[in-house]
């Protein structure tokens, strides 16, 4: 059943000029690209979209990295595409990510404090329509 996933192109990726490559792997992988913006994002959408890590050590440091620069954000459609994009995403640590992947081909935060891996993909159904209305609240 075709579904859709909420994808951000973190700071590091943009920053790297890494935008074309990611959307071009969704792209080749046969997503549709529904909606695509530059975003600066606010605290708010920043609260929002990782309030289920708010508390975590890692939470503050993440929420500032992802305020350090631009976002693009992305809606993707397809079918099975949160999972499939979450597979072209590779694992969390870039470490343990599979060549092939965004993570596992150019993230390079390592172990302990990985941070800059590029990409985020909704990690359910529930989580995307939940961060599709965080960044895109006219399509939620
Ligand atoms: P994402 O949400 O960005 O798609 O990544 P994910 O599901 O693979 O990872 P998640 O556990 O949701 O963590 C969200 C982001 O927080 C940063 N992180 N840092 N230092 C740490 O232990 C740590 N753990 C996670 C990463 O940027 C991760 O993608
Ligand atoms: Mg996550």
């Amino acid at each position: 059943m075709s579904e859709r996933t909420l994808i951000l192109v973190k700071p590091d990726g943009v920053e790297r000029g890494l935008v074309g490559d990611v959307l071009a792997r969704i792209e080749r992988k046969g997503y549709r690209l529904d909606r695509l913006e530059l975003v600066h994002p606010t605290d708010a959408q920043l609260a929002a979209h990782y309030e289920e890590h708010e508390g975590k050590p890692f939470y503050q440091p993440l929420v500032d990295f992802m305020k350090s620069g631009p976002v693009v954000a992305v809606i993707a459609s397809g079918e099975g595409v949160i999972r499939g994009f979450r597979v072209l995403a590779g694992t969390t640590d870039p470490t343990e990510a599979a060549p092939g992947t965004v993570r596992g081909d150019l993230a390079r935060d390592w172990g302990e404090k990985v941070q800059k891996n590029i990409v985020h993909g909704s990690d359910s159904v529930e989580s995307a329509e939940r961060e599709i209305g965080i960044w895109f609240p006219e399509s939620a």
